[in-house]
Parts: C-alpha cells; structure tokens; sequence
C-alpha cells in the first residue's frame, strides 16, 4: 500500500502539472515562435519578388501578375498572395486572397502583431509588407500563410511532450520508491555504522579485514564517542522514562527490529487442569511466571515450558502450541512433554533436592545423584532442540530463565552460534566455598557461560558467580567491565532487580479496602477491630514460615495484650510435594500451626490461620489490602516479589512490610521493617512495632516504597536486559573487527 502511493502520487503530480501548467505553456510558446518566423519569411518573399514585380508592373502586364503569384503560392505554407499599388486600388492578387483583405482595410494588420485571420479551412496568418518604389510609393504586399502546418506541428510537438513526461513521471516514481527504501535501509543504516566508525574500519561485507588501517585509530575515537554519547543518552533518559508495556515493545521493536523473543522456563503460565469433564485453566503461584507474564504480553513471542498439566495435551495444536492468556491471546505457550523419570531426575532429583538448596544455604543438605544429573542433562537437550525448533531466525532472544536449565545456553549457543542468550538467575548464589560441594560444578559454569548475558537481583549475587568462575574454571574475568570469557565467548555478568508490573491490574485492587477487611475477616470468622498479618508464600523451607510462626509465639509471649485480638494469616500454597524434605517441612508448619494455636487460641480466635491451598491473584490482593501487616520471612531469596506485591495493593498508603534481610527485596526497600528471621525476639517486636504504629509514619514508609516499585517495575527489569542485549549486538560485529 505505501509503496503504491509513493509510486502513484508523483507520477499523478506530474500528469498533472502536464495538464494544466506544461500544455497551455507550449501552444503559447511555440505559436508566438511560428508567427515571428512568418514574419521573417513574408519580408524575404517581399525582398524577392519586389523586382520582378515592379518589372511587371512597368511593362504593364498586370494579368500577368497573377499567374505570377498563383505560382509563388504553389509552396505548402504560402495561401495567398496580393499586391497594393495604393490604398484605394483593388488588389493584384492570387485568386485564393481572402475577400475580408482589400487595399483600403490593410492598416487592420499591423506588422508584427497577431494578425490571425479565421476561415473554413482553419486559421490564416496575414502579413502586411511595404513594398514601394518612386512609381508606387504607398505599395503594400499582402501575404497570408496557412496555419494549420502549426497546429499540426504543435500537436506533434505535444505527443512528443506527452512521452517525455510520462516517461520523465515513471523515472521519478522509480526514483522516489528506490530512495525511500535506500534512505530508510541502506543508507540510515550506512550513516549509522559509518558514525561508528564500521565505514573506516572494513571493507563492508568483509568481516574482520581493515580496509583503511590509517582511519583505524580515528574510527576507535569515534566509537567511543558515539558508545559515551549513547550510554549518556540512556542513562539521562532511563531516569525520565516512565516504564510500561509500550516503552517495552518500542524497545523491541526499535533497537531490536522486532525480533520475537522466545522465553524458556520449566513452570508455563497457564496451566490446562482436568476437573471431572471440565478443563480449568490455571495460573501457578510462581514468582518467575509472575514477572514474566506481563513481558511476554508486551512482547508477544513463544514461551517454551514444561507442560505438566492432566489437560495440557488436549489443548495443544499439531506442533504442541496453545496460544494465550485464554481471554485475549498474545503470546504463544509452546509445551515440552516429560516421562516420569525425567520429571523425576530433572525437576524433582537434580533442580529441587540439588540446586535449590545448594544455591539458598538453607541448612538444608542437596542431594546429588548421578541418575538425576543424566536427566537434567537430558531434559536440558530437550529443551535446546526446542528453541532450536521454534527460533525465527538465525539470530534470536532467548531469555533463558533459571536454575533448572543450567546447561541450556551452552547448548543453544552450540546450535545458533548468532543467538542472543540472556539467562536469568532467580535464586540466589552462593559463596565459592558452598557451592564447591556440587559434583557437577565446572559443567553447571561451563553451561551458564553460553549465556551472552547472565542476571541476578543483586549485586552481591554477581560477585559470588564470579567468585566462583574464578575459582573453579580456566576463564578470565574482567572485573572492570564485569565479564567473563571462556574460549571466544564474553558473557557479562549484571544485575537486574525483578519486580512486579505497576500499576497493577485494576481488576485486583478494584474493590474498596474496607470491603476487603470486612470480606477477609469474615471468610476467616474474625471479629470486628481484630489485626490482621499476612503471609503469602509457596510452602518451602527458604521462605522461613516456621520462623515466622515463632515470632508470632513469642510476640503473644511479650506482648500478652495481642492474645485473642491478632492473627498471622499464612496463605501457602503447596509446592514440590513430591519430595521428602517439603512434606516434613508442611508437616512441621502444620504441628507448629496447631501447638501455637492450642497455647494461645482456646479462648477464642487462633493466633495462626494456616491456608495450604492455592489461591487466584485476586483473593491474595485481597488479603494484601485487608492486613495491617505482611511478614516475609524467607532464610534467603532472590527478589521476593511478595513484598512488592504487598506494596503495590496498599493504594491507601496504610499497612506495615516486615521484610527479611535476606531478601533481594530488602535492598530496594529500606523503608520496610528490616529483620533478620532468625532473630525471634528482634521478629517479634516488629510485629508489635507494625501493630502500634502511626498511621502517619506507616504513609511515609509506604509512600517511598510505592515509588520505588512504580519506577523500578518489571517492564524496566526486562527492558534493562533487552536495551544491553540491543547494544550488544549492536557492538558485536565490531568486537571482533576493533583489537
Ligand atoms: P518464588 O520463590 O516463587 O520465586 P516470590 O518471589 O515470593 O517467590 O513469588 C511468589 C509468587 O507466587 C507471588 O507472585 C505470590 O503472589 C504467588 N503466591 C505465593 N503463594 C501463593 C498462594 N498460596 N496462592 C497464590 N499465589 C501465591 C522465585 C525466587 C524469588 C524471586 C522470584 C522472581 O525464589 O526470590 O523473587 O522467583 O524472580
């Protein structure tokens, strides 16, 4: 379409400025050209025939001066042909001489002006010579020229115009279709890599070769120029940005020409569950999924994941596809299909009894077995294969997405050597020494530094990874630039603080706070004026429930007051309950739940309401919204984005955050109430603190860390790692040419 208007409309623009400005411009032209040449012409016939004229004329031959003229006026253009002795006489004249043209009426026709003359075989031109002698001294010669041969010459003059500027309109049509591609492509792009000094440093095509070694140093300058004023850019511009879906699908679609993005994790989105003859849809309690939902609505693309619900083979296509969210789809789910024993050696053995606990230090042991290890390796191939399937071309995104696919981005990059792989680390890492333990610790490093990025949440993270890269592997790491290169490759090693979408959906903050207290306490059979805490976890051990429950004893200890007029809502959503070391631990959450009930609850309500279930986002934005408190609790986490949850639902500026100091999160949110989980007295008197305090104080609090999750959002944590990536590539081609 665009490329037919920008054709169509100049050669319209031509035919037009034809039509109406070039035509009536050439008959003007060549018809005032054609008269002075008539002029000319009757002074010369008037010249040569004067002599024998007037010879005529002496010997008094007057008829035969007609036959004279009949004669003369044989010639094509030449009508007629007549002589005025003297003003009165009658013309000697050729017998075709127009009756309008008598000796008395010739000062009609001026000499030089437009004398056109109208008759039945078109248009005649007279011309009114003097012709004089002593004997005739007012003689005139009278000359009339057919003009037809004009307009028969200007018509063809016409057609000829006409192919002229046709052809002249379909050049310039060409033209402007082949500039506009040119200017849009080749030429912004050439201006571009010739800013970068690309232009002085190769021969284009020719990777690698300097063409113009005595430009290469002034080529350097203007790189790093361009590099400064480009990093300058986006650091003044990241402060003003305000970060949402559009400004991460301009990102996508403008550094990063669109390029799908394909999104590999174990746990999907949305979960296709069997209920009787009914299929549910699902969404996992998942603080992964969670933060990248919302990316993958702004992107759109392919997720690949483990398909694990009883209806998710039913609702695939051919190629094992379903398109989502099931209200309005975006984005694409693409399911890998595990065995038992895979699900078994991969996710449960070799992912959950070996790397979770190795990375948090939870004093809980890792079990490595070779047979999961085989699996984990296996399914990590598996995976490979299906990016490798699904990847739209030879040099795609991939966000590789956590600790079970430790050994993904060595083996895409084996594949697509072009790729762009930024992995995501969600959980911490730990210090060289405990991760030493693992028996499998130079492949797992090995296998990350296929990545061209790595992320973690937190700085101190990064430095542990490259600790132990350091420690354990023959690479060399920059710690200037914070990258590391095993063989040929650089993975750089960054932090991305995860977050949540801001705002958040209307549809789970719409109802009104003091509904949610009245709504939450009565679900719950609590009185009026009772306080609320909330817990919002999955039921694992790193989240410190058990810890939390202990504070919640020992404030009823301290704090006696409390007993019947508080309770700890603990929201737990089950999780990996097909392994020991969970169910011993929801066991121990369940006996602790019921002693500290029995101690303190006989009286009337209980100090701990346990929910093991899962819960839809809404109701736990409701519970957000009803507490006065939320106590995160966890031994070690990466981010946490309950505390951000939390956080974001309090619009009301109310609501105390008790945030663990082992939390990513409790380094972006100061304003919390910062506790170390261990410290069972220290946890106590911060619940009480957030009991008493003003409301006031709890605005401040709250007001601050609003700000920082709205501008620290999780469209700014993806966009952060999609911009480096652009500049990476970006810079890619010249890494290899700039020594
Ligand atoms: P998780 O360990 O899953 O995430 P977290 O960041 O707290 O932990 O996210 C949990 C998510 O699940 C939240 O969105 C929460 O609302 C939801 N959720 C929890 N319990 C629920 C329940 N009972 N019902 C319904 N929903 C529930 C890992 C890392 C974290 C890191 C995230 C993201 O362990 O440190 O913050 O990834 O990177």
């Amino acid at each position: 379409m665009r490329l037919s208007l920008r054709f169509v409309l100049p050669l319209m623009l031509v035919l037009w400025g034809f039509a109406y400005v070039v035509t009536p411009l050439v008959d003007r032209l060549t018809l005032r050209w054609f008269m002075r040449d008539l002029d000319i012409r009757s002074a010369l016939i008037a010249n040569t025939i004067s002599e024998p004229l007037f010879d005529q004329l002496a010997a008094g031959r007057k008829v035969k001066i007609g036959e004279f003229f009949a004669r003369i006026t044989q010639d094509e253009r030449l009508y007629a042909l007549g002589f005025c002795p003297t003003t009165d006489a009658m013309p000697l004249a050729s017998k075709s001489l127009p009756k309008e043209l008598r000796c008395d009426t010739l000062d009609r026709w001026p000499h030089g002006g437009d004398n056109q003359l109208p008759s039945e075989r078109g248009p005649l031109h007279v011309s009114v010579q003097p012709l004089a002698n002593e004997t005739y001294p007012s003689g005139r010669l009278v000359l009339v020229h057919d003009l037809g041969y004009i307009a028969r010459r200007s018509e063809e003059t016409k057609r000829y115009v006409v192919y002229f500027f046709l052809g002249l309109a379909a050049i310039v049509s060409l033209m402007t279709v082949v500039i506009a591609q040119l200017s849009w492509r080749g030429w912004v792009a050439g201006i571009r890599s010739l800013l970068r000094g690309e232009g002085l440093l190769r021969d284009p095509g020719a990777v690698g070769k300097f063409s113009v070694p005595e430009f290469r140093p002034i080529a350097r300058d203007l790189q790093r120029l361009v590099q400064d004023l480009e990093s300058e850019y986006r650091a003044r511009d990241e402060s003003q940005v305000t970060w949402t879906p559009e400004t991460l699908r301009a990102i996508l679609h403008g550094e990063l020409r669109g390029n799908d993005v394909i999104v590999v994790s174990n746990r999907e989105p949305y979960i296709h569950q069997r209920r009787g003859d009914r299929i549910e849809v699902q969404r996992p309690a998942s603080g992964l999924v969670t933060a990248l939902e919302p990316i993958m609505r702004a992107c759109s693309g392919t997720w690949i994941a483990h398909g694990s619900g009883s209806a998710d083979r039913a609702t695939v296509d051919n190629h094992d596809r379903v398109a989502v969210p099931p209200e309005k789809p975006t984005y694409k789910i693409r399911r890998v299909w595990l065995n038992q024993a895979e699900e078994a050696g991969y996710y449960y053995g070799f992912a959950n009894e070996g790397m979770w606990p190795l990375c948090h230090i939870a004093h809980v042991r890792p079990i490595f077995r070779s047979s999961d290890w085989g699996h984990y390796v296996a399914v990590n191939r598996k995976f490979a294969d299906a990016i490798v399937a699904e990847a739209p071309s030879e040099n795609p995104i991939i966000l590789v997405q956590d600790y079970h696919f430790a050994l993904l981005p060595r083996m895409v990059r084996e594949r697509l050597p072009e790729a762009t792989v930024i992995t995501f680390w969600h959980i911490p890492w730990p210090n060289p020494e405990s991760f030493a333990i693992c028996p499998w610790r130079e492949d797992i490093l090995a296998g990350m530094l296929g990545s061209s990025i790595l992320g973690f949440h937190t700085q101190f993270h990064c430095n542990n990874f490259v600790d132990t890269v350091d420690r354990f592997l023959e690479a060399r790491v920059d710690r200037e630039t914070f990258t590391v290169s095993l063989g040929r490759r650089e993975t750089a090693v960054r932090r991305y603080p995860i977050s949540i979408s801001w705002p958040p959906d209307p549809a789970i903050v719409e109802k009104p706070i003091d509904e949610c207290v009245a709504e939450r306490r009565a679900a719950n059979r609590l009185p009026r004026g009772h306080r609320i805490c909330i817990g919002v976890d999955r039921l694992d051990y790193t989240k410190g429930i058990l810890e939390r429950f202990r504070a919640v004893e020992r404030l009823l200890e301290l704090n006696p007051e409390w007993i019947g007029n508080f309770s700890l809502i603990q929201i737990a959503a089950p999780t990996r309950s097909g392994i020991e070391e969970y169910q011993s631990h929801e066991s121990q959450v369940r006996s602790l739940a019921t002693r500290i009930n029995e101690r303190f609850g006989r009286a009337g309500p209980t100090p701990i309401v346990l929910k093991v279930e899962h819960h839809e986002p809404r109701e736990v934005y409701e519970y957000y919204r009803a507490a006065d408190c939320c106590f995160v609790s966890s031994l070690h986490d990466g981010m946490n984005l309950v505390a951000k949850e939390f956080v974001a639902a309090r619009d009301d500026e109310r609501g105390v955050l008790i945030l663990s100091q082992f939390t990513g999160a409790a380094r972006e949110l100061p304003e919390a109430l910062i506790v170390n989980p261990y410290d069972i007295d220290q946890c106590a008197a911060a619940l009480h603190l957030s009991l008493i305090m003003p409301a006031q104080e709890q605005r401040d609090r709250m007001r601050l860390m609003r700000r920082l999750v709205r501008e620290f959002n999780v469209y700014r944590w993806a966009g952060r790692m999609l911009l480096d990536a652009a500049a990476m590539r970006r810079r890619g081609p010249l890494a290899n040419t700039v020594a």
